[in-house]
């Protein structure tokens, strides 16, 4: 371990542009803070109360179809919406505003209520990768930005335990979205590289923080990660957009997620709690700065104890306990093979 890493110290975020204060060591103080009960996961394939399964009706009546694979839909409660007509009103520069048109998506990944991500395995994901990718260059015809993103557990604020993400499309390129487009496209501009491609070329070399690798893919724990085991998830070759993903790529994906997310599982022997998301680039141009990714933020620090944003987080910047090394080291140490399927 270099010396860095013994002294509370700041890591930059490139693609943000954001710091993080490291004060390794902090999860060793006194502390009864909030815990996170694991919930039991047992849960029947079907649920007729489930506003996802098959058949069953949602709210405002409409039923879902008897579907096999994975299914669509448009939010009933679709925060975006495309008819939104487009006002810029602008009484003083201190009163910005701006209205935005979008559409909010609800994609289920399987019709069986009792599976995860995790619990699906590789041919099962690649049809989630498929979906992913077609809604993304569906709406990418129309809307600037394309959110494809999964909110699991209650933790983080799934309203369902049935498996399924959003998708939400709008024509503004969101705070986030902005930030990383800037700091990628800078860094293309005065290094000639991809800043994402020059990183996982850099994590591969060092190994330490990669926490699942394939022929395509690499799945690491950030080296200016925040949330206590955040993942990175990055093609190894440059690639845009989660459209112009190869058939090869799609295969390898499914491989990398299926293990990242069953050692996120085996970590603490419970269902784990993230929110994740895609990050491809905005519009339909070419844009060789960009480089395809995904970040997953679990929330959970320990088996009960879920890391809170606040305080000097929200006054200051963001602060994590556990160095991003050790994070990776016990996501490395885990079993690959599913906790609840050990016996069989
Ligand atoms: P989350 O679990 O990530 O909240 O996603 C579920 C979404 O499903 C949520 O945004 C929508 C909610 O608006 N929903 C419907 O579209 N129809 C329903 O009948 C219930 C919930
Ligand atoms: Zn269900």
């Amino acid at each position: 371990m270099r010396p860095l890493e013994d002294h509370p110290h700041r890591r930059f975020n490139p693609l943000t542009g954001m710091w993080t204060l490291v004060a390794a060591g902090r999860t060793r103080r006194p502390w009864s803070g909030k815990l996170e009960p694991a919930s039991g996961d047992e849960r029947p394939a079907y649920d007729p109360g489930c506003y996802l399964c098959p058949r069953n009706t949602r709210a405002g009546g409409v039923v879902n179809p008897d579907y096999s694979g994975t299914f669509v839909f448009t939010n009933d409660f679709a925060s975006l919406r495309p008819e939104t007509p487009l006002i810029n009103d602008e009484p003083h520069p201190l009163f910005r505003a701006e209205t935005e048109q979008g559409t909010c998506r609800v994609v289920c990944f399987s019709p069986r209520h009792d599976l995860t991500l995790a619990l699906m395995g590789a041919e099962e994901i690649r049809r989630t990768i498929d979906l992913w990718a077609s809604e993304t260059a569906e709406l990418a015809q129309t809307f600037r930005w394309v959110q494809v993103f999964e909110n699991r557990g209650e933790e983080m604020g799934a309203s369902n335990p049935h498996p399924h993400g959003q998708i939400w499309a709008g024509t503004a390129l969101p705070t986030q979205a902005y930030l990383e487009d800037k700091h990628q496209h800078d860094h293309y501009t005065t290094s000639g590289l991809s800043l994402l491609v020059e990183y996982a070329d850099r994590e591969a070399k060092e190994e330490t923080r990669i926490v699942v690798e394939n022929r395509e893919w690499m799945a690491t724990v950030p080296y200016w990660a925040t949330w206590p085991f955040e993942v990175l998830l990055l093609p190894r070759r440059a690639v845009s957009r989660l459209p112009e993903l190869s058939a090869e790529q799609r295969e390898a994906l499914s491989e990398v997620l299926s293990s990242l997310l069953v050692r996120y599982d085996n970590l603490f022997e419970r269902p784990f709690p993230y929110s994740m998301g895609w990050h491809g680039a905005p519009g339909t141009e070419r844009a060789p700065h960009w480089q395809l990714h995904a970040h997953f933020y679990p929330p959970l620090l320990n088996a009960t104890m879920r890391k809170f944003m606040v305080g000097y987080e929200m006054l200051a910047e963001g602060q994590r306990d556990l160095t991003p090394e050790d994070a990776a080291r016990r996501l490395q140490e885990v079993s690959p093979l599913h906790y609840t399927r050990r016996g069989e």
